[in-house]
Formats: structure tokens, sequence, C-alpha cells
């Protein structure tokens, strides 16, 4: 079937396994992405917009049970239950394929199998990888078809002995003789997403949706990839990519790591407010780093498209996303206008009078319920963004200067901390923590650590992997990024937010910038280096001298107070964690109670 033995006996043996009415493989032509939309179409779970208004595009509604990422029922199936850690679900390994061979056995009776080789990365890279995923959805394939790259010139690649990552898939619904399938098939109460990293395997069973179904995504370019990355000394990380340029025409590349609800993506296609200034995106999610010859590392986004949470997105928030929309995209669990036309929270800033809801119900701004779902999609080409990088499939990747970890804090941490080196920079990835939104204003929300906004998605023990970013920094010749923790979202006394965030994060950008090229000036302080009271651009922002401070401020009580959380989270993760990080916890104590005991 294909030149490669290996892939051949695969496919012959999940074959057998799953019984499938068909099979086919899948080439990634445009014949074949509008042959799974009519599918889907005739199947009524997807509706063509209106041509005049979004030409190419349609909405799909899914089953109202299958809308997310299942956390609970993600699993790291390493041979010991340590390599998995204690933030990850873990399976023995030879019990969940027994389980999932069980599951597979006939669950594509009545449907077609399709093979779809793809491409995580430009095609012949050699910082991408390829995977093969069988799956029994159509939806799956057209999505992969956007998302990645898909067909003969992936096959080629392979060649006969290339190596892949089988990502097993099924919605784990098969059909009854004679009857018809549901319109969007998936099976809840039986779901797995199932991750072997020590064979490199990933097998899903019984949802449709996103992240469990798109296995080239979160499952290989994250879980998977993060435990290859390790083992052959480079980094898999949940970054954005983009490009600044200044005025003159110099230009940086900057990765960054943000939990979810920080506008990752915004950022990623950000319009500077700084005149002259641009910024063009690489990557909206994934970030593939490997070591160039000189020394440093060379990102690709290991993706084709974007797949953004829609509500949030509009013309204030995301204009770059809005105009990437304008058609050829399939939006998922979004409202419907009476023209037929998609709409969602955020996208305008009043409501059509009337919408048809994501679970296809009438719905007007009374209904007192969302009209999107909160977790509504859009899957659309990177290559349809105005802001994408001319570059952004150089074979070589693009190499990076600065690493941005940021979160969601009201209080404590300032906008902007330059990483005295990178040790220092692993902490800061570390601690990344969000609020969830306090109730009352000032008040402190409970805090949600996501080391390096990895959480979900590291594929092994989260200690390991802060060793492995230690490690990455003791690599012989390296000339390695500059790392800052940012947080745009400080709230004053009042708690209303300090920083404006959006296009004016630009001035931000630029501070990092300038130290990348060694020409703005820092202070050192007891948690880092910050910028000088006029060392970021703050003209005509009608900040207030006391915003200012409160943005630039050492707060050296709060850090205190957060000390012995972080030191309970590192020791919730036991013997793994680093030295190196205990180390850096022990001297930022020190520095803080010297520095609280001189003011004293
Ligand atoms: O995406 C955001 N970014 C990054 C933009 C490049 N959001 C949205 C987060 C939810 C996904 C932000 N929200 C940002 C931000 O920088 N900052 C804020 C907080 C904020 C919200 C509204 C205002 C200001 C700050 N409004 C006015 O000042 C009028
Ligand atoms: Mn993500």
């Amino acid at each position: 079937m294909t030149q490669n033995p290996r892939l051949n006996r695969w496919i012959e043996e999940i074959k057998t396994l799953c019984e499938p009415d068909a099979l086919v493989l899948c080439d990634g032509s445009p014949e074949e992405y509008n042959r799974m939309m009519t599918a889907l179409t005739d199947a009524g779970v997807a509706k063509p917009l209106n041509p005049g208004l979004r030409p190419n595009s349609y909405l799909v509604r899914s089953d109202p049970a299958d809308v997310a990422r299942v956390e609970s029922r993600t699993f790291i199936c390493s041979a010991q239950e340590a390599d998995a850690g204690p933030t990850n679900h873990w399976a023995d390994p030879d019990q969940m394929r027994s389980t999932l061979t069980d599951l597979f056995k006939g669950c594509m009776r009545g449907r077609t199998m399709y093979v779809i080789p793809f491409s995580m990365g430009p095609v012949g890279s050699p910082i991408a990888h390829i995977g093969v995923e069988i799956s029994d959805s159509p939806y799956v394939v057209a999505s992969m078809h956007i998302m990645t790259r898909v067909g003969r010139a992936v096959l080629a690649e392979l060649g006969t002995d290339g190596a892949f990552v089988p990502c097993l898939h099924s919605v784990g619904q098969p059909i009854p003789d004679g009857a018809t399938s549901a319109p969007w098939p998936c099976n809840p109460e039986n779901l797995y997403v199932a991750h072997f990293p020590e064979t490199r395997e990933i097998w899903s069973f019984g949802s449709g949706y996103g992240g469990n179904a798109l296995l080239g995504k979160k499952c290989f370019a994250l879980r998977i990839a993060s435990a290859m990355a390790r083992q052959e000394g480079w980094l898999a990380e949940h970054m954005l990519i983009l490009k600044l340029t200044n005025a003159a025409g110099e230009y940086r590349y900057v990765a960054g790591a943000f939990p979810s609800a920080c506008g990752k993506t915004n950022l990623a296609m950000l319009v500077p407010s700084i005149p002259g200034w641009t910024v063009e995106t690489v990557g909206d999610d994934i970030c593939w780093m490997k070591f160039g010859e000189d020394g440093q590392l060379y990102a690709i986004n290991p993706e084709a498209g974007f797949f953004g949470v829609a509500p949030g997105t509009g013309m204030d928030t995301n204009p770059n996303a809005m105009a990437a929309l304008h058609g050829n995209c399939i939006f998922t669990n979004v409202a419907e206008t009476e023209d037929g036309d998609i709409w969602w929270e955020g996208m305008t800033p009043e409501p059509p009078a009337r919408l048809t809801d994501w679970l296809g119900n009438p719905w007007t701004p009374d209904s007192g319920t969302p009209a999107a779902h909160p977790n509504a999609r859009f899957t659309v080409s990177a290559a349809q963004c105005p802001a994408i990088a001319d570059e952004w499939e150089d074979l070589k990747g693009v190499p990076i200067s600065a690493i941005l970890f940021g979160g969601r804090r009201a209080s404590v941490v300032p906008l902007v901390n330059e990483a005295k080196d990178w040790a220092q920079g692993t902490f800061f990835g570390s601690i990344v923590a969000s609020e969830k939104t306090a109730a009352a204003a000032g008040k402190i929300g409970e805090l949600r650590r996501d080391p390096m906004a990895m959480l979900p998605f590291c594929g092994y023990n989260m200690a390991d992997y802060w060793q492995h970013w230690i490690n990455i920094g003791q690599t012989p010749g390296a000339k390695l990024p500059k790392i800052f923790y940012v947080n745009w979202f400080r709230k004053d006394d009042s708690g209303g937010f300090v920083w404006p965030g959006f296009g004016e994060n630009a001035r931000v950008l630029e501070w990092v910038f300038e130290r990348c090229l060694g020409r703005a000036e820092a202070i050192d302080t007891p948690i880092g280096r910050l910028p000088t009271l006029t060392g970021i651009n703050f003209a005509n922002l009608d900040l207030t001298d006391d915003a200012i401070s409160t943005l630039l401020k050492v707060d050296v009580g709060g850090w205190l107070a957060e000390i012995p959380l972080i030191e309970a989270y590192y020791e919730s993760f036991g013997e793994k964690v680093p030295d190196a990080l205990w180390e850096q916890l022990a001297s930022l104590k020190q520095r803080l109670l010297a520095s609280a005991e001189h003011s004293a």
C-alpha cells in the first residue's frame, strides 16, 4: 500500500482489528477535503455557510457531550508510574493496550478507515517529525488537512525506512448493519486518550473533538514529542513563535508560553502600538526547538493551521485572526446568524438580535446562555493570516532570541522580569501560575500552577522535564535565548487592570528586544532584572506614577509569602526536582530576606 513496510504492517493490523467497511489512504488533496466536507454535510453534522459572506466555510455542531479535551481520561502509559509523575494520569502500558484492543475490536464496522500520513513541521525540515493517524472520522481528516501537512510528499519523505509515530483514533461507535451513523458519533462513556512515550504511540478512543482526536497537536507535538525531545536533547514546547521587527528593520524571534486564557494567540498576531514596529506570526501554540551548528536554538511551528478558541476573538482583540477567518474555515460549536454566517461572544461589541446557538436552538441576548460554546473553535490555515511571517515554513527554523513565560497574576508578579541566566529562567517557568479570578476586587485568587504552560501536555514526569530544561542550559557551545517572565494582568486596589495590554504589549516586547541587543538598561533586584522606571516607553498611556510603580514594583512581602507555596509545590514532586531549582528558590528567599531587613 505504501513503500514503508512497517507502516503497511501497522495498517493491516489495524484493519484486521477494527473491521472497517472501506480503507482510504489520504493524499491531502483539495478534492479529498471537499469529499470529507460533503460527507459531513450529507450526514447533517456540517452546514455550508453563506458563500457570499464566508466562502468555502462550514459550521459543525458536535455532540454536546463531546466538546473539549478530557484530562481525566488522558493517560501516560510508561512502564514505571514514576515516569508519568504526579501531574499525569498513569496506566500500565500492557493493561491499557489490552483494554484498548478490546475497545477497538470491530469499532469501525460500517465506517471508512482513513490512513492520514502527516508531517509536524515543513516536510523535510530536520526539526520536523512524521506521524500517521488512522481515524474513522471525516472531520478528523478534513481538520488534519488544515492543521498539518498531509499526503504524498509526507510518504515520499517517510520512504522505506523512515520513522513515524502511529496515532490510532476511533470515534468508538460502529454502525450496526442497515443503520445510519449518528451525525457526530462518539462514545464518552469509554473515552481514552492514551500515550505510550516509550514506544512513541498514541491510541485515542471515543471522542471526535479537538485535542482528543486531532492527534498531531497536543498528543504528538507536545506529549510524545516532549518525551522524544528529552531523549534527543531538544525542546517541544507549548509556545507561540513571533518575529519582532523594529522601525530600523532589525528583527528578532521570540517564543512564549502562557497558560490558557492569557491571550497567547492574540500575542502571536499582535498589532504593535509603536509606530514602525511589526509583529509577524510564526506559530500560535506549539514550538519545537533544536540546536543549530552555531549553538542557537532554531524553532519551527510544527502545525500548519490555527485551531483557536473562537469566543473572545474580535476586531478589537485580534484583527489578524478575524482577517484570517474570511473563508476556507471550519467553525465548530459557534452560533449561526440569520444570514448563514457565524457569531460568538466577543466577536462584535453587541450580539445580533437573533441567532441559532451552538446546540441548534433559537437564541436571543435575553436567553441567559452562551450562544457559542465557550470552547468553540475555528480551524484555519496559517497561510491565511495576514501577519504570517514569510519564513514560517523555513526548513531550518528561526533562531530564538528570547523566551517569555507569562501567567495571569493580579498581584506580586511585575509587568516584566528578565532572568539573569537560563537556570533562573527555568525557575521562572516552573512557577508559572494563573489566579482563578477572585470574586471580590483586590482579593487574591487561588493560584493554579501551570509550569511552562505544560501541565496537561508534558508526556513524562514534570520534575524530570525541569531537569531536562536545566540540562539544555548546560549544552556545550549553546547560545541560549534570554528568558523573561511577563504579566499583562496586574490589578489595582479597585480591581481594575493596571496595564492596557493588547497592542501596548509591544512596549514590553521593545524592552525585551533591546535587552537581547544589549541596548536597554535593567536593574538587578532580588527577583530578577527589571526595567528602570524609564526603561520601558510608557509615553501617551495615561498611566499614573502609581500605576507605573505597581507594574515595576519588587513586592518583597508578596514574594516572601509565596516562597512557602513554591516549596510545598516542589515538595509535591518528591525527589526528582532538580537541585538547581531548589537552589534558585533558596537564593531567592535569601535575597528577599536581606532586602526586607535592609528596608526595615
Ligand atoms: O489577549 C489578551 N492580551 C494579550 C494581547 C496581545 N487579553 C485577553 C485575555 C483573555 C484571552 C488581555 N486582557 C490582555 C492582553 O494583553 N490584557 C487583558 C486585560 C485587560 C482587559 C481589558 C482592558 C484592559 C486590559 N480594557 C481596557 O483597558 C479598556
Ligand atoms: Mn494550546
